[in-house]
């Protein structure tokens, strides 16, 4: 990617295009359709979500039959409600169809426009499940910024004074704060800036800057040629690494891939059945062993197993103790080792789960995980849940780890591809 000025008016002109491009009465029943189908699916999710913060309040040794049959029972009814949900779908898919029919078009036209409308589809949904995650980022940081403008009539200290808080207010973090105001500063002096509605949308080019700084973005999961690709997820506890594992199996599956799952968070009580149950749910491989087992051992078990089998992709669970840190880095250094032992190149990536809600600690953290073990990428979760959305710039300023996915809310969608341009367009619609 190319950096170029005029990123603000290049990103609301490919949206504002895709918006005009959209019947407006085919989308209605595209949404209808779309919400049915993601109905179904969170349903799942976030009913999971439900009973797995009530089982980890229960103490594992606890569980007893009757809470499983329960658990059991819970399914069933949710079965059933999808089975209503799909017939429902059923329905406005029929309606759809229909009304294409009614449409005489020519066949080549009706493939080209259908191309098209898949296309615009993706990314219109991805765009608004950014939209959606950002809102609490966006409505702080974003109605702050336009305020400022409103509230002062020229480019002066104190607007510069106030910009600076607002900037590491959203957590953007001090130093990249202080580069982008002398950035910001030269290039108002040097192109004589005055108009306060046009330095806001040189504000929101300068933030893409520091984002892609000389870089080119790989957000691309490294993916193996031929055999498994094995994906490592580290982070310490609570972050949300096997949420992660289960969306992205629940992805990868979508696209027709044999997923394997591997407890390698032999630590946490509850970790290894919490990860079989999702492995359960999304169809996927798993292996696993009982609590205090060494976690290497699981691995090359897993490992040995996903290559009979020809899994395509192993995501494996870790404990993350960062308390112990030499601990923690032994213990990774030992899983890496049997990794690579039994698949050559592997892991291909090691994602780091970073939890968006904790800031600047969650900065320490990703500085602390990259001086102990090889870290590829950042999964930055709970985005929807901060006001400070401003992280993702700081993280790749001051740590230099690609954001690879970022979590938006609780449902499987949410997982998403991190795009800075999807991003910035969350953050600024309001002002394109
Ligand atoms: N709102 C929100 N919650 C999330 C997101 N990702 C994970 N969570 C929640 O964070 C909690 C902890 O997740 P878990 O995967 O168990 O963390 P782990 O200890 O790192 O494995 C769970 O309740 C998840 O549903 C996200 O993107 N948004
Ligand atoms: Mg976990």
């Amino acid at each position: 990617m190319v950096i170029n000025m005029g990123l603000f008016s290049k990103i609301k002109n490919m949206f504002k295009r895709e918006e005009k491009e959209e019947h407006i009465e085919e989308e209605k029943l595209e949404e209808e359709k779309e919400e049915i189908e993601e109905e179904q699916i969170n349903d799942e999710f976030e009913k999971d979500t439900e009973l797995e913060k009530e089982q980890e309040e229960i103490d594992d040794e606890e569980l007893s039959n009757n809470d499983l049959d329960e658990e059991k029972e819970t399914e069933e009814d949710s079965d059933e409600v999808e089975e209503d949900l799909e017939e429902e779908s059923k329905q406005s898919i029929d309606e759809i169809v229909e009304k294409e029919e009614r449409e005489e078009v020519s066949k080549y036209e009706e493939e080209d426009s259908n191309k098209v409308d898949k296309e615009t589809k993706v990314d219109t949904k991805s765009v608004k499940v950014y939209e959606k995650g950002l809102t609490k980022t966006r409505e702080s940081f974003v109605s702050r910024l336009i305020s400022l403008t409103k509230r002062h009539n020229k480019v002066d200290d104190e607007y510069f004074d106030e910009l600076e808080e607002i900037l590491i207010m959203a957590d953007i973090g001090i130093d990249t704060v202080m580069s982008f105001m002398d950035r910001l500063r030269k290039r108002v002096r040097n192109e004589n800036i005055e108009d306060l509605e046009y330095l806001k949308e040189v504000i929101v080019d300068e933030l893409f800057v520091i984002y892609v700084n000389d870089s080119i973005i790989v957000n691309k999961v490294n993916m193996a040629k031929d055999g498994p690709t094995v994906i490592l997820f580290v982070g310490v506890n609570g972050v949300g690494k096997t949420t992660t594992i289960a969306k992205l199996a629940s992805k990868f599956r979508d696209e027709g891939k044999k997923v394997m799952m591997v407890g390698g968070d032999t630590f946490r009580a509850g970790a290894v059945k919490q990860l079989e149950e999702w492995a359960e749910k999304t169809g996927s491989l798993f292996v696993g062993k009982k609590e205090g087992t060494d976690p290497a051992s699981v691995i090359y078990d897993g490992l040995v197993k996903a290559k009979e089998e020809n899994v395509d992709v192993v995501l494996i669970d870790t404990a993350g103790r960062l308390q112990n840190k030499d601990y923690l880095m032994k213990e990774l250094e030992k899983i890496n080792k049997v990794i690579g032992k039994i698949i050559d190149g592997a892991p291909h990536e090691t994602l780091l789960v970073i939890d968006a809600t904790t800031g600047q600690n969650g900065i320490s953290q990703a500085k602390a995980f990259k001086e102990i073990t090889n870290v590829t990428g950042i999964v930055l979760t709970k985005l929807d849940g901060t006001a400070k959305g401003g992280i993702v710039l700081a993280i790749k300023e001051n740590v230099g780890i690609p954001v690879k996915y970022i979590g938006l809310g609780e449902r499987k969608e949410d997982l998403q591809v991190f795009d800075i341009e999807k991003y910035i367009y969350g953050l600024f619609k309001d002002m394109m």
